[in-house]
Parts: C-alpha cells; structure tokens; sequence
C-alpha cells in the first residue's frame, strides 16, 4: 500500500490499527483509537490480559479515571477486540509497538521485548504497514535496531515493504486518557511524509499541538525531557543535603529561591521513583555512545539513588535520640507508592529504604492508603513503632494527627508536626 493510500484510509478512519502490548500505554491509546471509530486489534503475549480486555474488564490497577467506561464502551461496540497471536496482523495497516524498555543493572537498555515483538510482527506485517513506536528510546535505536530488525524479519526494506516512526509516549499514572488527549507530542518519522501521515493518524485522538519531526530528534526529546526532571529533582535534593549540613531549611530556601525570577526548584525528597525518570536519563546516556563525557546525568542519578539511604541515616538519628539501636527498633512508612496519590510501586523510593531498613534488622511496617495490602488504620499500625518516616505525601497525609503517630521523619516537608525533615535535619524543638 502507498502512504499516499494508507493517509487516505487514516482520514476516513478505515485504516486498521493494532497495537502491541496491552498495558498502562497501550490499553488508552487503543481505547482512544476505538472510541474515535477505527477498528482496533491489541495484541499482548499475556492470555489473562487479553481475556480481561476482551470481557471489557481493564487489566491495569490504579484509579484511571474514564478508563474502564471507555474500554467497556468501545469493546461492547466491537471496535477493540484482543488477541495473543501476531497472525491477525498481516491485515492491519498501522501497527504500534508499545513494550517495556527497561534499562538492566548496569544501565544497558534491554531491548529484549521490543525485538521479540518486532521478530514477532515482521514475517506477518503487511505491506505498506506503518510501524509505530511509542517506547522510549536511547536516541538512534530506531535507525540501528528497530530498522534492521525489522528489515531482517520482514525480507523487506524501510520506505518500501514498511514505513517506520516513533511517537514517544507522554503517559502519567492516574492520568492516562487525560494526558493521552491533552498533551502535545512529537511525532517522528522516518521521511517528513511519514511523519505527516501520523499527523493526521494522531489527531483523531490528540487535541494539543503535534510536532512532526525525524526519529532521532523523537528520541532525544523525549529521553531529555525525563533527564532534565532528574536533574531538576537531583538539583534540590542536593541543595536539601547542603541546608541540613549548614542549619539551613531547604524548604524556606527554596520558597524564596523560587521568587526569583525564572527559577524553579523542584522538591527535595526521599528519592526518585516511577517507570520514567530513573530509566530514560540512561537511555539517553547510552544514546551519546560514549561520544561524549556524559557527566551530569550520572551524577544526578547517585543524587537521587542516594536519597533512600539519606532518609535512613535521618531515621537513625532519631532513634539514637530515643536511645533506641536500629536492630531494636519499630519502623512505620507512611507511602509504598512512588507518587502522591497513585498505586504504583514501581522503583519506589520506599521499597529501598524498606529493604534498607530490614538490612539493619529493622521491623518494617508500612502504611499505604492506595497500594493493596497497605492501606487501613494507619493509627494502629503505628502501635508500637518508634519511629514513622513519610516518604510519599499522599493527600490523605495532610490530615493526620501526627500528635497520634510516633516521632516523624518527614521526607517531603509536609507534616505539620515532625522531629526530623529532609532537607533541615533533626528539629530538637518538638
Ligand atoms: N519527585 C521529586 N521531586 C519533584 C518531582 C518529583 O522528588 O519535584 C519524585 C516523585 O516523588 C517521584 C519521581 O520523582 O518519585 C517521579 O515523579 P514525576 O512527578 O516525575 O512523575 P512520573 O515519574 O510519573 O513522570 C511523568 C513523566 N511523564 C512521562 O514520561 C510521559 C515526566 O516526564 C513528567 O514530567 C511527569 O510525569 C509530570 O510532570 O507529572
């Protein structure tokens, strides 16, 4: 098929569109598609995924306002239907790509998922397809890996069996079809005209600004952007190390910092968690090829990786107040999750200071009013606990008594009443 064929087809919204794996990205963007009046087909390796999607059930946790509505209106419909076989797809013109890239212990991207779908989707792919990524990626993966790839699994060549493009994903927990509609996004392709096609394909479920542009600069758009929110974040919580040595408090500091104009520091806390920040700052780094004497990016990195660690020297010196050794003590966390108000645990900051904390013998409780199997009366749970260490401050935090709860440690300056807080060290008044 021509791309001239294929925007004609967009346009009309006869185009077929499938999309590859079937989690937080890809479930709204295929609900979203669907609901716009194209037919789509969502293909995950996971059989109880698919079984959930095709019952109108949704498959992924958390409070995802609209999305189960959605998901159930447009599978009742008949416009989205799921499978875990790639065979169906050699009748689908466009076909996303949205798997895990995760990078590995060593900060390596691991691109095992990706090029199993991409071997997968290859021999089936229709001619003409339009292949579309939206998994972050180090800048260059899509001209040196998922090209070639493709181009071996396919028989076929780029700009002719297929046409390639990589529209990087701008999700946020607890915001997906929000964000999916609102937020503006660059759209990459392989030729300017590719790129003009998935224009046209992305504004039937996108109502914010979209930017054609190349691959590459998709790629490093959207790998900067997550660098520059680590190293923002780093920025204060180094500046939050710096106040504690000195008697100083970050949060005064940085309250009237921020009235200066064009600055604004970001929140100093107990770490750096999510699917996004600690991973894309690596893939970019791994995308300068070792070019270039990639410095601030790691050391942003080890800021933020040190927080959990700094929390913990703060809740021991508490303990030591209390004349309390850590192997002795009882240690309630207030937020498992590693975002206000959000499910997910993913690289949370409190699953680290956690398994810190039980590294020193610590009895570890842990309070979580949106994580299954953590929420409940957290005044109770902090029965017999020395000390409580807010690491995630969820709204329902901001009324607590915290005269009910034991000394605190407050990792993001919120508790009215604390004994020790990131960024201004112990306080001996309370
Ligand atoms: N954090 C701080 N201080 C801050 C901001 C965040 O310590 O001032 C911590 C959070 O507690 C959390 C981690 O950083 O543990 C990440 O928080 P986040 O607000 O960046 O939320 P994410 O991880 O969901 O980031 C997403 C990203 N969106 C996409 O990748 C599409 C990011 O680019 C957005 O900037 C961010 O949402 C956002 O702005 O909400």
């Amino acid at each position: 098929m021509s791309l001239e064929r294929l925007r004609e087809l967009i346009e009309i919204k006869a185009a077929r569109l499938a999309i590859v794996g079937m989690g937080y990205v890809g479930l709204p963007v295929a609900c979203a598609f669907a609901d716009a009046g194209f037919e789509v087909l969502g293909v995950d390796i996971q059989a109880e995924r698919v079984a959930r999607v095709n019952a109108g059930i949704c498959p992924i946790g958390g409070r995802e306002p609209g999305l189960q509505e959605l998901l159930g209106k447009v599978v009742n419909a008949g416009r989205l239907r799921a499978t875990d076989s790639y065979g169906g797809l050699k009748d689908y013109n466009v076909v996303f790509i949205m798997v895990e890239t995760p990078v590995d212990e060593t900060h390596m991207p691991n691109y095992a998922t990706l090029q199993s779908a991409l071997h997968s989707l290859g021999p089936v792919m229709q001619p003409g397809a339009l292949v579309i990524v939206e998994s972050t990626l180090a800048p260059g993966t899509m001209d040196n890996v998922v090209r070639p790839t493709l181009e071996a699994a396919s028989g076929g060549r780029a700009g002719v069996k297929f046409y390639l493009g990589h529209c990087p994903e701008r999700v946020m927990p607890g915001r997906l079809l929000t964000n999916l509609k609102r937020m503006e996004r660059v759209v990459g392709g392989m030729t300017p005209e590719v790129a003009e096609v998935m224009r046209v394909l992305y504004r039937h479920i996108v109502t914010a600004p979209l930017h054609p542009t190349d691959c590459l600069t998709a790629e490093l758009v959207k790998t900067t952007e997550n660098a520059y929110r680590d190293v923002q974040i780093a920025f204060a919580n180094e500046i939050a190390l710096i106040c504690e040595a000195v008697g100083g408090d970050v949060w005064q500091v940085r309250d009237l910092v921020n009235r200066s104009p064009g600055r604004h520091m970001l929140l100093p806390g107990a770490g750096v968690g999510g699917h996004c920040i600690p991973k894309d700052p690596w893939l970019l780094a791994h995308g300068a090829c070792r070019r270039v004497p990639v410095r601030l990016i790691p050391a942003a990195r080890a800021v933020n990786d040190g927080m959990p660690s700094h929390m913990l020297g703060l809740v021991e010196r508490v303990l030591q107040r209390l004349g309390k050794r850590l192997e002795e003590a009882s240690v309630l966390i207030l937020g498992y999750a590693y975002l206000e108000d959000s499910d997910d645990t993913r690289n949370s900051p409190a699953v680290v200071l956690a398994q810190l904390l039980r590294q020193r013998g610590v009895r570890v409780v842990i309070h979580d009013p949106y994580v299954p199997g953590y929420a409940g009366d957290v005044y109770a749970l902090a029965e017999g606990c020395d000390v409580a260490v807010l690491v995630t401050a969820h709204s329902d935090y901001r009324e607590l008594d915290w005269k009910r709860l034991p000394p605190l440690v407050d990792g993001r300056g919120v508790a009215a009443h604390w004994t020790a807080r990131v960024g201004v060290g112990e306080s001996y008044a309370s």
